[in-house]
């Protein structure tokens, strides 16, 4: 069916390809013929960040004329983000807060699939030759790994199932190796893989997890895996709340059109990459990424700084009845701890140099304040068994081998516990949200002493592995902080924990 052109007095449309040509002159829109794209990068995991950052990135290689590195974005859990897309021919806006940016159209998502009603033409899709990239925001608990050690977890129920029938797919990793699998039957070279999760070393992890997969499929086809699959590790930065029907209202307003999934975020971004490309890349230097030989110290500075901050303000913030990152933050004795808790932090780090990093720091406080961004504390709070290990547990580890305090990491982790206790600071339910949900929440249920519910809760080995449960040092200083985060004594245990911390 012809879609209805566009004129002034039509009721209110959906942003499309047509309606492109009728925007107010104050929004940004694509500067390049999109009809003229190549698909040159499969992206699975088309969430908000992805569309906020990746794409925005890809958007400003298309405008300087390099038509490749057209996306197709794919959804493997949830069919909201085609049904809102599709549409809209991909297109969708992305509205900066906290800075005079315009609403800017974002066109390089040429189009979006639904895995699960679609695995072949994804499949087809990711074994196109045109296709050099298939990059990936699906969460940490998309890779079907163990938190603690990094490795495949091979009794996870999406790793069973596609084992049992490779061909159907349903986990990413499966995906991607039915993929490899058909490039390689085809003869067409491999494509890199590119992952953008907030996970340490987040290539080598989708690499092993991916290999090991590949190996139980077939030695054969594992052996390639290993071989021949590039999968650099990146840092990505980019503060992202999910968006909300206020956000969906201001891009409406902006546009003149219905956006039924504008993207919301802050003027900040950030991208690091290996430069490990198998199969060609686009010229992502000249559009502000930096490409190096080695992320790591980009990626933990990150994780443990911005991450570790997020996860304790999170946990801390939720149980004294705050709702956003900047609310907690306001709050003078949460932002004190979140100061120290970057210094403890930043203790553990050895690069880039100090200064660098107390600038870092200051930068962050600022950027958490921005009451522009309405960042839920339960969105970061989410998932906590899969972001724990890398945000907190690495730099408690790394304080307890140099002998330093650790009470603030460790009121961090009574924090978490005290949050999946399911009640907060004034006894107000609070849903956990997490891949563990259930084993944890047994666990709450069924011990009631302090001790009983901390030692349960550290004998998760996926969490806390096999040391910090048998270390005194840690285990002590959870239990007493634990103690201390009784009703209506959040704040002030958080102001206690705040001796020094970078200028706040
Ligand atoms: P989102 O909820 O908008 O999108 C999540 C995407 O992951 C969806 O496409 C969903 O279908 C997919 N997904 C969820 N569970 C999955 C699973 N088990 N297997 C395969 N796919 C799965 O979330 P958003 O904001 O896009 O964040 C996604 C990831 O991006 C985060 O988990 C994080 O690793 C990374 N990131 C997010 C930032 C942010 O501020 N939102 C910033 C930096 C990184
Ligand atoms: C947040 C991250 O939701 C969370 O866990 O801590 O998504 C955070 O917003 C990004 O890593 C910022 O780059």
């Amino acid at each position: 069916m012809e879609k209805p052109v566009l004129t002034k007095d039509l009721p209110r449309r959906r942003l499309s390809q047509i309606a492109l040509a009728h925007l107010p002159p104050g929004v940004r829109v694509p500067r390049y013929e999109r009809a003229t794209l190549a698909t040159g990068i499969v992206h699975l995991g088309i969430g908000a960040f992805h569309r906020a950052h990746q794409a925005v990135y890809v958007d400003d290689i298309l405008a300087r004329g390099d038509r490749r590195w057209g996306i197709v974005g794919v959804s493997l859990r949830g069919r909201e983000t085609r049904d809102a897309l599709a549409p809209q021919d991909g297109l969708y806006t992305v509205l900066e807060r906290g800075s005079e940016a315009l609403p800017r159209v974002i066109g390089s998502v040429r189009d979006v699939l639904f895995a699960p009603e679609a695995t072949d033409d994804v499949l087809r899709r990711m074994s196109d030759p045109s296709v050099a990239i298939v990059s990936l925001t699906i969460t940490e608990k998309g890779y079907c790994h163990d938190p603690a050690t990094g490795a495949l977890d091979e009794r996870h129920p999406l790793v069973l199932s596609d084992l049992a029938d490779p061909l159907r797919p349903r986990s990413a990793i499966g995906l991607v190796t039915a993929a490899i699998a058909r490039r390689r039957a085809a003869g067409v070279a491999p494509f890199t893989l590119l992952s953008c999760d907030n996970l340490p070393a987040n290539g080598k992890t989708l690499h092993r997890v991916l290999a090991r997969f590949a190996d139980l499929v077939s030695p054969d086809l594992g052996a390639f895996v290993s071989a021949e699959i590039a999968a650099p590790s990146t840092m990505v930065d980019r503060i992202v709340p999910a968006t909300s029907d206020v956000d969906r209202a201001a891009a409406a307003a902006a546009l003149g059109v219905e956006d039924a999934w504008p993207v919301v975020t802050e003027p900040f971004t950030q991208w690091v990459i290996e430069d490990r490309f198998s199969a060609g890349r686009p010229e992502l230097e000249a559009v502000g990424v930096d490409m190096v030989a080695d992320v790591s110290p980009h990626e933990e500075m990150k994780l443990r700084l911005l991450n570790g901050s997020h996860s304790a303000l999170a946990y801390l913030g939720v149980l004294a009845g705050f709702e956003t990152v900047a609310d907690a933050i306001a709050e003078p004795g949460l932002a004190a701890f979140i100061a120290g808790l970057m210094d403890d932090s930043n203790a553990t780090l050895k690069a880039p140099s100090e200064g660098d990093r107390v600038r870092y720091c200051r930068a962050l406080l600022a950027r958490f304040r921005n009451p522009a961004l309405r960042h839920r504390l339960m969105q970061i709070a989410m998932d906590g068994s899969q972001k724990l290990p890398q945000r907190l547990l690495g730099t408690a580890r790394d304080r307890l081998a140099m002998r330093l305090p650790i009470e603030r990491h460790a009121l961090a982790v009574a924090a978490w516990m005290r949050f999946v206790g399911r009640a907060d600071g004034n006894g107000r339910p609070i849903a956990v949200s997490d891949p563990l949900a259930k084993p944890i929440g047994a666990i709450v249920q069924s011990a009631h002493a302090p001790a009983d519910v901390v030692g349960a809760l550290l004998s998760i080995r996926s969490i806390f592995g096999d040391d910090l449960p048998t270390d005194q040092r840690f285990v002590g200083a959870v239990l007493s902080t634990y103690n201390l985060l009784t009703a209506g004594n959040i704040l002030p245990t958080a102001a206690a924990a705040a001796v020094r911390g970078i200028e706040a």
